[in-house]
């Protein structure tokens, strides 16, 4: 039943019957263990995949050894969870001011400022109004790299555009904190075109690069018009796009100058980008895509690149049948890092660099949306060699995992997404 998954949407009926599948498939992960406890780990590693679940797709076969169910690793490191803050609605994104507060974005279309004692403010006034729809309403947020100078704010969201279609869009504004937090200034920098009729797919994780040019990840939008638009290179749809902070497009993309490809696109190919990060050696954006079920996948964007939506894919329909062709590869296109099948639902990820947890430096964390747990990978370079899962008993209540991210304290922040929605706090037990 997880498998009916389908990134977000109208799932609360199948959330208690996955409840009692992650029970049942935790006797199994036990008994593992303990096989574990006496064997040679890295033996015992190579054997288990993480996952017990069935594969969605089991026909299909990875392109290279190790681009699925990497073994399990566990890491046997000992944490808390605190509760930061609670009773947020759908929570989607949360950033960190200087001055120890927060941002964080609640997908209704409300942004809030929370202290570090988990006081939370009343909505900031002068955003835009969003489409509070399906996946849509406010989505990422991010800090300016220079905010310590400008107070300056990035967010994406879904934007009602004229005759009931929609886009995400992204804008800007200066952030006025205080008894009554506003935004001045705010600005739409950026419209994906062109704007469909959907509520679904969406995308949207804002990242800088070193650069300080800004990536924008974004979606398909699901329905097929959307779909289709993927690889056509005159629509922003299905689409990475590389802007200036002022909405200016850098002279260094790609296509800058190319007849009837639009100068913003960075990289194609991309079916839905709800978890984005720069990576810390390289300053290369990774980013993972919602995938078809049983292709969720982890991707290196580069300039340039096809990533191959909806030519290739890993999995199936969420409805039934073969991706469009039913192939996995093609020449000239892009083979992801990495795929889960079973899906995981992937929303928010980060890389680790703090000093918390020494054990757990370099690794990727990604939010279990579908999985309702917090993924942690081993890297070696860019290939994934371990995986492990955390947070399938959270308590009072298993929860779906919406963003991810290092706090300036070196602790990891999860913000759960529900009608009741929290920002955890993992740190090193006591
Ligand atoms: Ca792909």
């Amino acid at each position: 039943m997880a498998s009916s998954y389908s990134d977000g949407m109208g799932f609360k009926a199948i959330v208690g019957v996955f409840a009692a599948s992650l029970a049942t498939a935790g006797a199994g992960v036990l008994g593992f263990g303990g096989v574990a406890a006496d064997a040679p780990l890295e033996n015992a590693a190579q054997q288990a995949p993480v996952d017990p679940r069935p594969a969605n797709d089991p026909n299909q076969k990875p392109a290279s050894p190790g681009q699925t169910d990497a073994p399990e690793r566990k890491s046997n490191v000992a944490f808390d969870v605190v509760t930061v803050v609670e009773g947020l609605v759908n929570p989607w994104s949360v950033a960190f001011l200087p001055n120890g507060k927060m941002l964080i974005t609640e997908r209704p279309g409300r942004l809030r400022v929370v202290g570090a004692d988990g006081k939370m403010s009343e909505p900031v006034t002068g955003l835009p109004a969003v489409v509070a729809q399906g996946q849509g309403g406010l989505l990422d947020v991010v800090l300016d790299p220079a905010y310590a100078k400008n107070n300056t704010i990035y967010w994406c969201y879904s934007d009602p555009r004229e005759g009931g279609v929609n886009n995400t869009a992204v804008a800007r504004g200066v952030l006025v904190d205080g008894d009554a937090p506003r935004v001045d200034q705010a600005k739409t920098i950026y419209q994906q075109a062109p704007s469909l009729k959907s509520n679904l797919h969406f995308g949207c994780r804002l990242v800088f690069g070193r650069d300080g040019t800004l990536f924008v990840n974004q979606g398909d939008r699901s329905i097929t018009e959307g779909r289709m638009q993927a690889q056509k290179m005159d629509s922003l749809i299905g689409k990475i796009v590389r802007i200036n902070t002022d909405g200016s497009i850098p002279k260094d993309n790609p296509f800058v100058g190319k007849d009837g490809v639009r100068p913003e696109i960075w990289s194609f190919g991309h079916r839905n980008i709800q978890a984005a990060a720069l990576h810390p050696t390289t300053g290369e954006l990774w980013e993972i895509e919602h995938g078809t079920r049983g292709g969720d996948e982890i991707n290196v964007a580069r300039k340039g690149k096809d990533y191959g939506w909806p030519t290739i894919a890993y999995g199936v329909e969420y409805r039934g049948g073969p991706i469009t062709g039913g192939i996995q590869a093609q020449a000239g296109m892009e083979q992801p890092l990495y795929y889960w099948d079973p899906v995981i639902g992937p929303s928010g990820m980060m890389f680790y660099t703090g000093s918390l947890f020494p054990a757990w430096k370099g690794n990727l964390f990604v939010g279990g949306h579908a999985t309702s747990d917090l993924v942690r990978l081993e890297l070696e370079g860019d290939k994934v060699v371990g995986e492990e899962r955390l947070l399938k008993d959270l308590q009072p209540k298993v929860e779906r995992m919406r963003d991810v991210r290092q706090g300036p304290d070196g602790a990891i922040y999860v913000l759960t997404d529900s009608a009741t929605g929290r920002l955890l706090k993992l740190v090193p037990k006591k």
